[in-house]
C-alpha cells in the first residue's frame, strides 16, 4: 500500500512539473526585483515655478519681450543665480536647469518668474522633494553673494505637473529639450542626422506635398522662409508645410492660409535680394517639445564672425542629389562679407541682406531642398536665435564657395511688419 501510494506521489510531481515551478517562481521573483528597482532609482523630471521679487531692478518695457538686449541680460543673472544656489547644494546632482519665462512689473521692482527642472528619483514623494528645493532655495538664496537683491518674503515656489513646466518652457522661443552631443561621423554635405526635438522650429514646405524647402517656426502661425521657394507657385492652397524631423510620417501638418513675398524680390531677377517670405498657417501648430519657435534676433544684433552656427534640412546630400527623410545637421561657422566677397569666393556679391556661412575649404554646406531653412546659433544662456535663412551658393561644398544666406537682422523689421513678431 505505501509503496503504490509513493508511487502515485512520484508520478504527481513529474521532473518538467518541477522545472516549470521553478522557472515561474525565479520569473516571478526576477519580475518584483525588476520593478522594485525601477521604481526606486527611475528617475523623474519635476518642474517647480519660482517667483520672487527683484529690488534693486527697475522694470524697463524692454522685459516685455523674451528677445531684448534687456531680458536675455536680466535673465542670464538670474539663471546664473539660481544654477549657483543649487549647484553647490547636495541637490546639485538633482539640479538640471531653470530658465526665466517672465519678468514682470511691480512698484517695488521687477516680479521674475522662473521655471526650474529637476531629476528625482519616481520613488521620492512630491511633497519631500518639494521641501528640498524650497529650503535649499531659501537658505542658499540669503547666503550667495549676488548683484540682485531678492525680497526673500516674495519667494514662493509652487510644483507643476510635466504638462504645466513642458507647456511653459515649449511657449518660451528657442529653447530645446537637453540631449548629449552626437559622436556619429555619417555624413551629409559634412553633416549628421538630427534627432527628435533637437531642432523643433525645423519646418518643410511642401508644394502639393512634396517637399520643396525648409522654413523655421516664428509663432504658432507664422513661418519665415526664403522667398524663391515660391518662385512660379504663391497659390496658399497648393501649399502645406509638415514639422517633426521625418518628412514621413510627419509629428504636425497644417494648411497655408497666406504667403507674403517680400515686395522687392523679383521673380526675374536671378541676383537672390530680398530673398524672405513670411508664410501663414490656416489653424495653429500645438507647441511640444518637439516643435515650437526659435528666437528672432533683435535688427541691432551682431553675430561675430566665426561664431559657431547649425545649418539643418532635408536637402540634398551632394550637388543635384535627392531631398532626404530624415532630418539632418551641420555646424558651420560665420565667414565675414569682407573674405566672403573676395575675387576668388564670390567677387562682390555679397550685400547687406546676406551673410555666408560654412568653410573655405567646403565640405560642409547646405544644399539643394535646404533653402529657406535654418541658420541658429544658441547664446551663452543656451537659446537659440536664427541668423540666416538658407538662400543660394555655387553648388554644394565646393572649396571657396560658402553657402549664403538671407541675414535675418536685416530684415528683423519687414518680419515684424508682416507678422506682428
Ligand atoms: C539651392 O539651390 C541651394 N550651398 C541652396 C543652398 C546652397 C546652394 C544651392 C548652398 O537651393
Amino acid at each position: 500500500m505505501a509503496v503504490i501510494q509513493m508511487d502515485r506521489g512520484v508520478r504527481r510531481l513529474e521532473p518538467w512539473k518541477i522545472a516549470v515551478i521553478v522557472v515561474s517562481v525565479i520569473v516571478g521573483l526576477a519580475l518584483i526585483i525588476g520593478l522594485i528597482t525601477f521604481l526606486l532609482c527611475h528617475d523623474q523630471d519635476r518642474y517647480y515655478d519660482a517667483s520672487f521679487l527683484i529690488t534693486n531692478v527697475d522694470y524697463n518695457p524692454q522685459y516685455e519681450r523674451q528677445t531684448t538686449d534687456e531680458f536675455r541680460n536680466l535673465s542670464e543673472d538670474i539663471e546664473t543665480m539660481i544654477s549657483e544656489v543649487f549647484r553647490g547644494s547636495f541637490l546639485s546632482k538633482r539640479y538640471l536647469r531653470s530658465h526665466v519665462v517672465s519678468l514682470n512689473p511691480d512698484p517695488l521692482g521687477v516680479l521674475a518668474s522662473v521655471v526650474l527642472v529637476f531629476k528625482f528619483p519616481s520613488a521620492d514623494s512630491e511633497a519631500a522633494t518639494w521641501g528640498q528645493v524650497n529650503r535649499v532655495l531659501l537658505r542658499r538664496l540669503k547666503a550667495i553673494s549676488t548683484n540682485l537683491n531678492i525680497d526673500q518674503s516674495t519667494i514662493t515656489l509652487t510644483e507643476l505637473n510635466k504638462e504645466k513646466g513642458d507647456n511653459l518652457l515649449n511657449n518660451c522661443c528657442g529653447i530645446r529639450r537637453q540631449t548629449s552631443s552626437f559622436t556619429g561621423v555619417e555624413r551629409i554635405t559634412g553633416g549628421q542626422h538630427a534627432r527628435e526635438a533637437e531642432w523643433p522650429w525645423q519646418a518643410s514646405i511642401q508644394l502639393d506635398g512634396t517637399h520643396r524647402c525648409g522654413a523655421s517656426i516664428i509663432s504658432n502661425t507664422w513661418l519665415v522662409t526664403a522667398a524663391h521657394c515660391f518662385r512660379g507657385v504663391r497659390d496658399p492652397r497648393r501649399w502645406t508645410a509638415s514639422f517633426g524631423i521625418l518628412l514621413r510620417p510627419p509629428k504636425q501638418k497644417k494648411f497655408v492660409r497666406r504667403i507674403i513675398v517680400h515686395e522687392r524680390y523679383g521673380d526675374l531677377v536671378v541676383d537672390h535680394e530680398y530673398d524672405v517670405a513670411v508664410v501663414e498657417l490656416a489653424t495653429p501648430i500645438e507647441f511640444t517639445s518637439d516643435v515650437h519657435s526659435v528666437c528672432l534676433p533683435e535688427a541691432s544684433h551682431v553675430f561675430p564672425d566665426n561664431s559657431s552656427c547649425f545649418v539643418t534640412g532635408w536637402g540634398a546630400l551632394e550637388n543635384d542629389g535627392n531631398s532626404v527623410n530624415q532630418l539632418r545637421q551641420a555646424e558651420v561657422r560665420i565667414i565675414s562679407t569682407e573674405i566672403c566677397n573676395r575675387r576668388q569666393v564670390y567677387g562682390g556679391a555679397i550685400t547687406a541682406g546676406m551673410l555666408c556661412a560654412g568653410y573655405l575649404e567646403g565640405q560642409v554646406d547646405a544644399c539643394q531642398g535646404d533653402s529657406g531653412g535654418p541658420l541658429v546659433h544658441a547664446n551663452s544662456r543656451g537659446i537659440w536665435y536664427l541668423v540666416g535663412i538658407v538662400s543660394w551658393g555655387d553648388e554644394c561644398g565646393k572649396p571657396n564657395k560658402p553657402g549664403v544666406y538671407t541675414r535675418v537682422t536685416y530684415y528683423r523689421n519687414w518680419i515684424h511688419s508682416k507678422t506682428g513678431i
